[in-house]
Parts: C-alpha cells; structure tokens; sequence
C-alpha cells in the first residue's frame, strides 16, 4: 500500500453541509476524501440505534463494507438539559421524518418556550466512527457546551447553529466564521481525535492484508 493510498477514506454522510465540515477538517489534515457520490451507491442503513456511538458505527460500518475503503461517519445532535437530553439521536428528524433544519430548531424554540436563560443549557455532540474493511471499528466522541437562545441568528452552518451560543462566546455557531466553528466546535473535536488515532488504525489494517 503507498502512502497516497493509506490516506484515503470515505466520508459516510448524505447531509451535505456536514459533509463539508467534514471534509474541511479531514483535508485539513492530509487525508484523501472521498464522499459518497463518488462510489456505488449502496442501501443507507436506518439509525437504530440508541446513542450517537452506536448510529456512528452503523453509518460506517455500512460505507467500509460496501465500498471496500476505510470509512468514516458521525452521528450529532443538540442535546438541552431541561429536554432530558433530547433531541439527541433524533435531532435530525426531531419535527417530523422530512429532516426540515428550520422546523426541528423551531420546535425546539416551542418546547423552551418558558424556561429561564440561566436553564437552557445543552451541548452539541459528535460521535465519530471509523471502520476499516477488515472489520476494526473505532469510535470517539466530541462536544461542545453552550445554551439555546430564544431567537434565531446567522445563516452560517446547519440544523441549531443559529440557537446555539457556545460557552464563553457571544455569537452563535451561526455567526461564526467556518474556521472559527471548526476549532471549538463537537465535530472538529472529534474529527481531531480521530485524526490522531488514525495512522495507526491504517497502519494495522495494512499489516494484516
Ligand atoms: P447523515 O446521517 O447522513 O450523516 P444526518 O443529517 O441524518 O446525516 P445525523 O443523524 O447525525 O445526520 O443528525 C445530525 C443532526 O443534528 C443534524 O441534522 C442537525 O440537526 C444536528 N446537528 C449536528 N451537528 C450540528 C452542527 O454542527 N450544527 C448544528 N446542528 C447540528
């Protein structure tokens, strides 16, 4: 195997604004990318499953296997601490099974409706999984606090970055600039992580092919 060849992975993910993230911080690091439009298309397995880690997984087991690449996917979402922790897993379809950014954010502004600003507090989650072709599989998880605002700001990002003001910031997620999210941001920590542990788990794929 070369070394151009060891680098290179395919990102799991049909939401193409994660996708970009994604791919930002991946090149960033010295990866190879490939997304999904650039491979045989194969069934998208359904998110089962009950925590972040585990969807990660399902997301990039699925890609490593029908694509034969190592592969990497993540499972996000907002959880508010006065909503138990949801939306959580099901922050992409918290509104309705449409997956509508702006419905589920409203919904979201509905629910927290009467809670205090001192209250709304939650975090963004990434949970970040690898999976190589020979079956090992790794999954880290990174995450941001911050609160929920009650209105609406910026057009930066995806899905609650426009409620959501991190800790020790002022402005949304929304109204920060890409790179500006990306180095304090739960995807770009985990992405990190990831990237850290990652010449070793192509490294061992390679010496057991
Ligand atoms: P894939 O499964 O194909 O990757 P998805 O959009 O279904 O795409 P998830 O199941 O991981 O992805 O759901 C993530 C949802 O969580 C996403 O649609 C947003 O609503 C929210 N979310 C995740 N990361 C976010 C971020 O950085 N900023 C704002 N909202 C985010």
């Amino acid at each position: 195997m070369t070394d151009t060849a060891m680098s290179r992975v395919v990102l799991a993910t049909h939401n193409t604004k994660k996708l970009a993230e994604l791919r930002r911080l991946a090149e960033e690091a010295g990866l190879e990318i490939v997304g999904l439009a650039e491979v045989a298309d194969y069934p998208e397995p359904d998110e089962t499953e009950l925590t972040f880690e585990g969807n990660a997984l399902l997301k990039a087991t699925a890609a490593a296997e029908a694509t034969g690449l190592p592969a990497l996917a993540d499972d996000s979402g907002l959880e508010v601490d006065v909503l138990n922790r949801m939306p959580g897993v099901r922050s992409a379809r918290w509104a309705g099974p449409e997956g509508d950014d702006r419905a589920n954010l409203e919904l979201v502004l509905r629910q927290l409706h009467d809670v205090e600003p001192r209250r709304r507090t939650g975090r963004f989650v990434c949970a970040m999984a690898f999976a190589h072709p020979d079956g090992r599989t790794e999954v880290l998880r990174g995450e941001v606090e911050g609160v929920i605002i009650a209105e609406p700001r910026g057009t930066n990002g995806f899905g609650y970055d426009p409620i959501f003001v991190p800790e020790g910031h002022e402005r949304t997620t929304a109204e920060l600039s890409a790179d500006e999210k990306d180095r304090i941001s739960h995807r770009g920590r985990a992405v990190r992580a990831m990237v850290a542990r990652l010449p070793e788990l192509l490294a061992a794929g390679a010496g057991e092919e």
